[in-house]
C-alpha cells in the first residue's frame, strides 16, 4: 500500500527529557507534516507544561486536543492496550524514546506494518551518515525500525525547514519597522534597539560573567536580550534583580533586558531581529542557522565531555576559515581551558570576523538548501519502505 497523503497517518512519540529541544523538534515537525504535507499527524507528548512554554495555546489538562490541525494526546504512561486500528502509517519515536508496549504489540499485527522510525539528534560527525536510515529488527516481533538522523550532508536526512521560512526572513529582514515593532512589543527600548543587539540563549554553566564583563567595559554600547529562564542566576547577578521579564539594567557599555519566554514563531523573529545570536541545544541551533546572521552554539552538555566531539565536528564542518569564531565557541562551550581565558582579545577577534561569518553564512545555507528539507526526506524515505 503506498503512502497516500491524503490518508497518511502519523504518531509521534515525544518524551521531554528537560529543556525544551525535544518537544520544540517533535513539534516542528508535526506541524510541517501536517500544514504541508496533508498529513493526519498525532503527537503523543508527556510533559504539556513544557509544550505550552513553546506554543501559548497549548491547554495542559487535556488527555486530547487538536492544535494547529494536529492532535496532541498527553502520554501519560506506557500501561495503555491498543488495537491495530490505533495504529498510524508511519510511527516515529523521539530521540530513541519507548513507545508504551502495547502501541508496539499493537504495530506487529497491522497489515502491512508501519514504518516505524527512530528519530535520532542532530550531528555533523562521519559516523552520523553510516547509520543514517539503517535498520533494525525488533528481537521478538516481526517488525523492522529504522534509524533516521538530521545532518548536515545528502548522505543524511538534511535539516528541517518550514517551506516558506526563507521567505518569511527575508520579508521580515528587509522592513526595519517590523523588527522596530517586534522588539517594542518586547519591552525593548528605542535606544537598546538602537544598539547592536545580541540574542542569548545558553545552558547555566556558560561563561556569562566574563562576557559580561567584556561587553560592559568594551566602550560601544551594546544590547543584550534574555528570554525569561535562561542562565537565571549570572544575568540576576548582573542586573542586582530577579530576571523576570522587563528587568534590565545598564552597566558601562553594556544593557541586559531580560523579555518573556517566547513562541517558537517569535523566538524565530528575536533570531531575525538581533546582529549575532547565542544558541543551544539543536532546534535553536538549526534556527539561529536559517536566521542568516552570526550565531555562537552553546551544545548540550554530555557525559566524558563527549560533546566536545560533536562540538568539534561542526565547527570543523562550518567554520573551517573562521578561527575566530572556533577559538571563541570553544572557550563558550568550556574546551581547551589549559590557559586563562582572555576574554577581550576572543570578543575583538570575533567581531573582527564577523563579515566573513555573514558571508559564510550565506554559502552555508546554500549547502543545506541543496540537502532538502527534513521532512521531505523523511516522508521520500518512509516512502521508499512501503
Ligand atoms: O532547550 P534546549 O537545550 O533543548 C535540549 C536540546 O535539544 C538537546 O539537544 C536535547 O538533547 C535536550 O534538549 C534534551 O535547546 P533547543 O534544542 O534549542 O530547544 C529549545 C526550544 O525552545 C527550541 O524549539 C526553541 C524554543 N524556544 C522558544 O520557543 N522560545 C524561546 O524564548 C526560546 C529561548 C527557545
Amino acid at each position: 500500500m503506498h503512502l497516500d497523503q491524503r490518508s497518511t497517518t502519523l504518531a509521534i512519540f515525544c518524551k521531554v527529557v528537560d529543556n525544551f529541544g525535544d518537544i520544540g523538534i517533535c513539534w516542528r515537525l508535526a506541524r510541517q507534516l501536517h500544514g504541508e504535507h496533508g498529513i493526519a499527524v498525532t503527537l503523543w507528548v508527556d510533559d504539556l507544561a513544557s509544550f505550552r512554554r513553546i506554543w501559548p495555546s497549548v491547554a495542559i489538562d487535556a488527555d486530547t486536543q487538536i492544535v494547529d490541525g494536529v492532535r496532541v494526546v498527553h502520554w501519560r504512561g506506557q500501561d495503555d492496550a491498543f488495537a491495530p486500528a490505533d495504529v498510524a502509517d508511519i510511527v516515529i519515536e523521539f530521540f530513541g524514546v519507548d513507545i508504551p508496549p502495547g502501541y508496539i504489540a499493537a504495530m506487529a499485527q497491522c497489515e502491512p506494518r508501519p514504518v516505524w522510525i527512530n528519530y535520532e539528534g542532530l550531528s555533523a560527525e562521519a559516523w552520523v551518515e553510516g547509520c543514517h536510515t539503517l535498520p533494525s529488527m525488533h528481537p521478538r516481533l516481526k517488525l523492522t525500525k529504522h534509524f533516521f538522523f538530521p545532518g548536515f550532508t545528502p548522505q543524511t536526512g538534511g535539516l528541517l525547514r518550514e517551506r516558506n521560512l526563507l521567505a518569511a526572513r527575508d520579508r521580515f529582514q528587509a522592513d526595519p519597522a517590523a523588527r522596530a515593532g517586534f522588539l517594542a512589543r518586547l519591552g525593548v527600548t528605542a535606544d537598546e534597539q538602537a544598539a547592536p543587539t545580541v540574542s542569548l540563549f545558553c545552558y547555566p554553566q556558560a561563561p556569562l560573567a566574563d562576557l559580561f564583563a567584556v561587553w560592559r567595559d568594551g566602550g560601544r554600547p551594546l544590547t543584550c536580550l534574555v528570554p525569561q529562564g535562561v542562565a537565571r542566576a549570572q544575568v540576576g547577578d548582573f542586573l542586582g534583580a530577579e530576571p523576570v521579564p522587563g528587568a534590565h539594567a545598564t552597566r558601562g557599555s553594556l544593557s541586559v533586558r531580560v523579555i518573556p519566554f517566547l513562541s517558537q514563531e517569535d523566538y524565530d523573529r528575536l533570531l531575525w531581529s538581533c546582529d549575532l545570536n547565542f544558541v543551544r541545544g539543536e532546534d535553536s541551533w538549526v534556527r539561529a542557522q536559517w536566521a542568516g546572521r552570526p550565531f555562537i552554539w552553546h551544545i548540550y552538555p554530555q557525559d566524558e565531555n563527549l560533546h566536545h566531539v560533536k562540538l568539534r565536528a561542526f565547527l570543523h564542518k562550518y567554520a573551517a576559515n573562521l578561527p575566530g569564531l572556533i577559538d571563541f565557541s570553544l572557550r563558550w562551550n568550556g574546551v581547551e581551558e589549559d590557559a586563562p581565558t582572555d576574554w577581550p582579545a576572543l570578543w575583538t577577534s570575533l567581531q573582527a570576523g564577523l563579515p566573513a561569518i555573514t558571508e559564510r553564512n550565506i554559502e552555508w545555507q546554500t549547502l543545506m538548501l541543496a540537502n532538502g528539507d527534513l521532512v521531505s526526506n523523511l516522508l521520500d524515505f518512509a516512502r521508499s519502505l512501503r
